[in-house]
């Protein structure tokens, strides 16, 4: 603990004793919680992980860039530029980050105040309220200069290239557990042709790419403790041009699905359709006019591909020896794989339900 404390001092913080606790349920990043004497702010302090994010720098010039834009966008809006995005904290030398002696690069976040992060949420109003704040994300970073952007994990919603970085992990079986997954491997295998629907729509110029987040789990939205109401956004690691239908989709993964995402007992692993609609219907709301049929169509097949894909990359790490995502216990990552495979088989019977909601939801 003593060389976070050491770390600390590199940042421009508020002079107090300060105290650093792990926080968050995160699979990649190191965090922690940073509460300092005296001071009613509290910080969040993170290691970047340098397997996952071979860049970091790029990932803070990302952020940077991406929560200046949101701020301006904000005050347009008539909003709080303090609340409604995340704020760095600099180095006391005015860099946006700090290295440490193993050249390790790590950031200062201010907590966004009286704020909570939904872990599992069963009410259809809190759904809502996340689908509401990744819609509006999506909106005001609707003419975000893409291009500016760096690709921070090359390919990292491509669908198809997860599918060969499994068959990868499968040639390679660097732990000899590739006997143990036959029937998980064949059910990726049986889906190849799934895996390229969104890129072909793509290359066909039928969907647009955007500026997207990436990584929408529900529980990277932050509400107001008090009203419920969305506040913001976090994780902007991997906000990078993409697809509509990877932000819906990987959020339908978790906040639209009956179980935890490592959940052992599958048959509790179901596509819960009311809770896809609150999520969508807060989502669609704040794109209403921005989207072709083609698009509002598109997103149930995100909600597949997305969860295809985590059950691809964990179940590659699981035979790759859980390289990449934190584990907790052995064989999580192989859990966490069958629970997605489950979900995605439950997902292909509601389809046609899907995409009539979202067409539905779309034109009200
Ligand atoms: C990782 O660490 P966390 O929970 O923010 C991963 C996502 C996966 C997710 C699965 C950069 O996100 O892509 O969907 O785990 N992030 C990265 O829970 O790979
Ligand atoms: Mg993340």
């Amino acid at each position: 603990m003593d060389s976070i404390l050491c770390l600390l001092e590199k940042f421009a913080l508020p002079a107090g004793e300060k105290t650093a606790v792990p926080f968050g349920n995160g699979h990649i990043n190191n965090t922690y919680l940073i509460t300092i004497d005296g001071v009613k702010e509290r910080y969040i302090l993170q290691r970047i992980n340098s397997y996952v994010f071979v860049r970091p720098q790029e990932v803070m010039e990302n952020m940077l860039h991406i929560t200046e834009y949101l701020q301006e966008r904000i005050r347009e809006e008539g909003g709080n530029p303090d609340r409604e995005t995340i704020r760095l904290v600099p180095s006391v030398t005015g860099e946006p980050w700090v290295k440490d002696e193993e050249g390790e690069v790590w950031r200062v976040m201010l907590c966004v105040p009286d704020t909570v992060s939904p872990q599992h949420p069963d009410d259809l109003h809190v759904l809502e309220e996340c689908g509401k704040a990744f819609g509006c994300f999506s909106r005001r970073l609707n003419h975000f200069p893409a291009a500016t952007l760096h690709e921070t994990i090359i390919a990292f919603h491509d669908t198809p290239n997860r599918l060969r970085q499994l068959e990868d992990a499968i040639s390679a079986d660097p732990c000899g557990r590739v006997k143990d997954v036959a029937e998980e491997i064949a059910f990726a295998r049986a889906r190849e042709a799934e895996t390229r629907i969104l890129v072909e729509a793509h290359a066909a110029g039928k969907l647009p790419l955007r500026v997207t987040h990436n990584d929408t789990k529900v529980n990277n939205v932050l509400l107001d403790r008090d009203t419920g109401k969305a506040v913001c956004v976090i994780d902007l690691d991997t906000v990078m041009p993409g697809l509509l239908a990877y932000d819906f989709g990987d959020a339908i993964r978790v906040g639209a699905c009956s179980a935890e995402e490592d959940e052992r007992d599958l048959e509790k692993v179901r596509l819960e359709l009311q809770k896809a609609e609150a999520f969508a219907r807060g989502f669609l709301g704040e794109l209403k006019g921005a989207l072709s049929e083609e698009e509002v169509l598109s997103l149930e097949a995100g909600a597949r591909l997305m969860t295809f894909e985590n059950g691809m990359r964990f179940l590659a790490d699981h035979l790759n020896g859980d390289k990449y995502f934190r584990i907790h216990r052995p064989g999580q990552n192989l859990d966490r794989a069958r629970t997605q495979f489950a979900l995605l088989a439950d997902m292909e019977k509601h389809q046609e339900e899907m995409r009539a909601m979202l067409t539905g939801i779309y034109r009200d």
